[in-house]
């Protein structure tokens, strides 16, 4: 292992740096290391002088001899993947990587609520189905417009990505074989009850698909967490509609789609009760 200051700060000198050694007892067995690091200004190593022998940082003692720490690489890389932790094993033969967060489709991802949390006391967060992406919800009655995501009830699916929607039913069981574009609308509901939701086409009447989630909506596992879904809402001619029972507090996602690939555009969504006291586009 080569000498190496592990992070420096500006010292007491102008343009001088103190160099600092890393807690071993975050990879080490037990997490409790029977000595400690301290860099050494003359060799410029971290080494531990607690005992002996003096092992130097990349290195502990294991039976009175200084052993390879596993859990860094000729660079003082760890061997694991980002966001996952590294465990030694006593006799530094082996080590174990643990995930901090959670394993979405095999890789090991922190959840972006725990990274950043909603900036406003009291609001919830709900994740995206792959980690990358989250959303805030307001406290009941806040106007604090950094909170949540203003959905406005009107949208267009025409800029947006598409995925192979599903058939329709309650809930629907198969997918179809149309590739749409969607366009989703996350939402806490602010009711329970019976609640009717519907989007019409505001542009040359396309024919207009929509579908009700359990939060959080994967569209590539897309019959995962869905309630219903409808392409011609009786009496709305090519528009969507249904009425689900929502539960308050429960997050949701509409989708709007399109019947087929070659249907999309500007549409508005309306309940009833209206958005607002459901909760939608608030
Ligand atoms: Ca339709």
């Amino acid at each position: 292992m080569a000498p190496r200051c592990f992070s420096s700060r500006p010292g007491a000198i102008p343009w001088s740096y103190a160099c600092s050694c890393p807690d071993i007892n975050d990879h080490y067995p037990g997490g409790n290391y029977p000595g400690s690091f301290t860099f050494d200004d003359a060799t410029k190593t971290c080494v531990d002088a607690t005992s002996s022998p003096k092992c130097e940082y990349g290195t502990f003692r294991y039976n009175g001899a200084c052993v390879d720490d596993p859990c860094f690489d000729a660079n003082y890389n760890s061997p694991c993947s980002a966001n996952q932790v590294c465990s030694a094993a006593a006799d530094g033969a082996s080590y174990t990587c643990t995930c901090r967060g959670q394993m979405v489709s095999g890789v090991c991802k922190i959840n972006p609520c725990m990274a950043t949390p909603c900036p406003v006391a009291g609001s919830t967060c709900s994740p995206s189905f792959d980690f990358t992406t989250q959303t805030c919800f307001c406290p009941e009655g806040s106007s604090d417009g950094s909170c949540a995501i203003k959905g406005s009830c009107t949208g267009t699916t025409a800029d947006a990505p598409s995925f192979i929607r599903p058939s329709s039913g309650s809930p629907p069981t198969s997918t179809s074989a149309y590739n749409v574009k969607y366009k989703t609308h996350i939402f806490k509901a602010l009711v329970s009850g019976s609640v009717a939701l519907r989007v019409d086409a505001l542009n040359n009447g396309w024919d207009t698909f929509l579908f009700l989630y359990n939060a959080p909506f994967n569209p590539a596992a897309q019959l995962t967490n869905i309630i219903i879904g409808n392409d011609d809402l009786a009496g709305a001619g090519r528009n969507s509609g249904f009425t689900v029972n929502l539960v308050a507090g429960n997050v949701y996602v509409l989708v709007v789609t399109g019947y087929m690939s070659t249907n999309s555009g500007t549409y508005t969504i309306s309940s009833n009760p209206n958005a607002s006291t459901v909760g939608i586009c608030v």
